[in-house]
């Protein structure tokens, strides 16, 4: 063994210089713990059965199975956490493939603006397209080393350091690219479409 998950990761945790002067977003308060935050229960899923969805506007929609999205090239990356509730963690390590290693195999039709994450708890959020093609956008299936927890959001989750945390599906199960916005489950009822920490984006 060669250094944990931590040590090889790349550092994405100055990406708030891009939107603040703070690492910490106003109105956050840090914390140690990785609390779990979710509309409902955990659901539960199936490895051999479980599928990873992509379609919409593609030239090509795709179905992994988990086996087939965990051989994906994958990043290990160290990045911020923040939740719109109010609590931030600092320095979590996501192993997962990049947006756009999923875009470029589906081919996206030229007129994709928009993004819809599905989720297995029925869950949905939506980014535009742009959002999705920032650095530290990933569906992660790994975790501090390790696979990530069900709690978390395991087999599979989407992360967005750049934007508060409802805007990661946990249990994913697929992305739609879309012509136009769509809002996704918490959009729809009152939370900032645009979720910027920096900027407090909390309810729309
Ligand atoms: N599928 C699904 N994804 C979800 C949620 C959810 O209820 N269902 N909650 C969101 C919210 S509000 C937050 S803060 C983060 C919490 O992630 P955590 O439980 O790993 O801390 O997941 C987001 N993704
Ligand atoms: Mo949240």
């Amino acid at each position: 063994m060669t250094g944990t998950a931590a040590d090889d990761a790349t550092d994405l945790t100055g990406l708030y210089r891009e939107y603040g002067d703070d690492r910490l977003p106003p109105g956050q308060r840090e914390t140690d713990r990785f609390p779990v935050l979710s509309k409902g229960e955990t659901p539960p899923w199936d490895a051999e059965s479980f599928a990873f969805e992509v379609w919409g506007a593609v030239d090509e929609p795709r179905s992994f199975s988990l086996a087939e999205f965990r051989d994906l090239p994958a990043v290990t990356q160290r990045q911020d956490f923040h939740c719109v509730t109010g609590w931030s963690k600092f320095d979590c390590t996501f192993t997962g493939v990049e947006f756009a290693e999923i875009a470029e195999r589906a081919g996206l039709n030229d007129d994709v603006e928009h993004v819809m994450f599905h989720a297995l708890d029925g869950y949905t959020t939506n980014l535009s397209l742009d959002e999705c093609t920032e650095p530290g956008v990933l569906f992660a299936h790994g975790y501090d080393g390790g696979d990530l927890p069900a709690d978390h959001g395991g087999p599979i989750r989407v992360v967005t350091p750049h934007k508060y945390a409802y805007k990661g599906a946990k249990w994913v199960t697929g992305v739609e690219f879309l012509t136009e916005k769509a809002l996704g489950y918490w959009e729809k009822r009152g939370y900032s479409d645009t979720a910027n920490p920096w900027n407090e984006e909390r309810y729309g």
